[in-house]
């Protein structure tokens, strides 16, 4: 039984810019996580411990921070391969050139080339698709070698596949089904941050920490493989240190309220310490929702890691204003608004309208407003 601990986009030394002010902490974060990934390789008793690129945010990072990380992997039992990915691509300036990296344990391995590597100790050989430069139109997977006849042939590259919507040309494209035609027993990719497991043989493990909100992020993958051609057991595990929550907050039944539930949501926060929030507003607001929103952030910014309010809401003012500026031209428009006003107020056609009516009534005016704002 082989098993594998697939992990990718460390990235460490990433600069977090849009929460540039818990930057220390997310960085120590990723390598806290990191001593998490390695500790549950040891754990798991895993054979390899396999980091499927961007190691490093780039290859001018801290030579203090490649130390750290050196340390970091040094505490790995099993052998520990490192693939080059775009970040930290083997050109000529490599982080893995330099004096820094080379002072490691010997079984911290760098994949430089396309020659297949044996796993010591198993039946297993990896086929690796080191990355060379920042940008490439080519099928890293197109240049995995052969595997050698019966071994777990397990690839390792750092790519985007070929999923439409999802990759650009010049992203390293990956065939879908690169695992199938190379008969490989996994294909280990990484450039990925989301963990995301594209077939039985083929995933992305993620980043170990994340990087930014709602990512799905946050985990490593434990791969076991009885032999060559079985189907691989592909489980993930927990390795993030922070968490990133995004909360919205619809203003239209009052500020008040969407508060309240805000501050349910970060009182059951099991630790606000450790959490980055972004709270996104919507809906329509009356004009005391700023001061409200930002006596609410002053708050926040106490117990959270960081808040960020993002306002998505518009003032009732203005939405009714814009509306009456789109009716000005129109008298069908005018109409139809007019009489969604009334049914809103509780009349339709001289009758009482409905809980129900004048619910859809203002539904549909709320959702008018959004169509013509901003
Ligand atoms: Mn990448």
């Amino acid at each position: 039984m082989l098993r594998i601990l697939h992990t990718s986009d460390w990235q460490m030394g990433l600069k977090a810019c849009h929460v540039a002010a818990a930057g220390t902490a997310i960085r120590a974060a990723r390598l806290d996580a990191a001593r998490e990934v390695v500790a549950i390789a040891n754990r798991e008793r895993a054979d390899v411990l396999l980091l499927a690129g961007d190691t490093f945010e780039h290859n001018l990072v801290e030579d203090r921070l490649v130390h750290e990380v050196v340390k970091v992997l040094s505490g790995a039992q099993a052998p520990v391969f490192v693939l080059p990915g775009n970040h930290d691509a083997l050109s000529h300036d490599s982080v893995f050139r330099r004096a820094s990296w080379r002072n490691r344990p010997a079984n911290v391995v760098i994949l430089e080339d396309t020659k297949p590597v044996p796993i010591p100790g198993t039946e297993a050989v990896l086929l690796p698709a080191p990355v060379l430069q920042k940008k490439s139109f080519q099928d890293p997977t197109a240049t995995l070698a052969q595997a050698p006849a019966g071994a777990i042939a397990i690839g390792v590259a750092h790519g985007s596949l070929r999923i439409e919507g999802k990759h650009a040309a010049d992203d390293f494209p990956i065939a879908l089904d690169a695992a199938h035609k190379k008969g490989l027993d996994y294909l280990a990719l990484g450039h990925w941050h989301a963990q995301y497991v594209h077939d039985e043989r083929t995933a992305y493990s993620g980043t170990h920490e994340p990087t930014k909100f709602g990512e799905g992020s946050g985990q490593v993958l434990i791969v076991e493989i009885a032999n060559h051609g079985a189907v691989p057991r592909i489980q993930p595990a927990p390795t993030a240190r922070l968490r990133w929550e995004a909360l919205e907050a619809d203003l239209s039944a009052g500020a008040e309220v969407a508060l309240q539930s805000i501050r349910a949501a970060v009182k059951a926060l099991p630790n606000p310490g450790q959490t980055l929030m972004r709270l996104r507003t919507l809906g329509e607001s009356e004009p005391d929702a700023g001061l409200a929103l930002h006596a609410l952030e002053d708050e926040l910014a106490v117990l959270l890691l960081h808040v960020s309010l993002e306002r998505a809401d518009v003032p009732t003012s203005v939405a009714r204003g814009k509306l009456a500026e789109v009716a000005a031209d129109n008298p069908l428009v005018a109409g139809l608004l007019a009489d969604l006003e009334t049914a809103s107020q509780g009349e339709a056609g001289g009758a009482q309208a409905s809980t129900a009516d004048r619910a859809a009534a203002r539904q549909i005016l709320g959702e008018l407003v959004r169509r013509v704002w901003p």
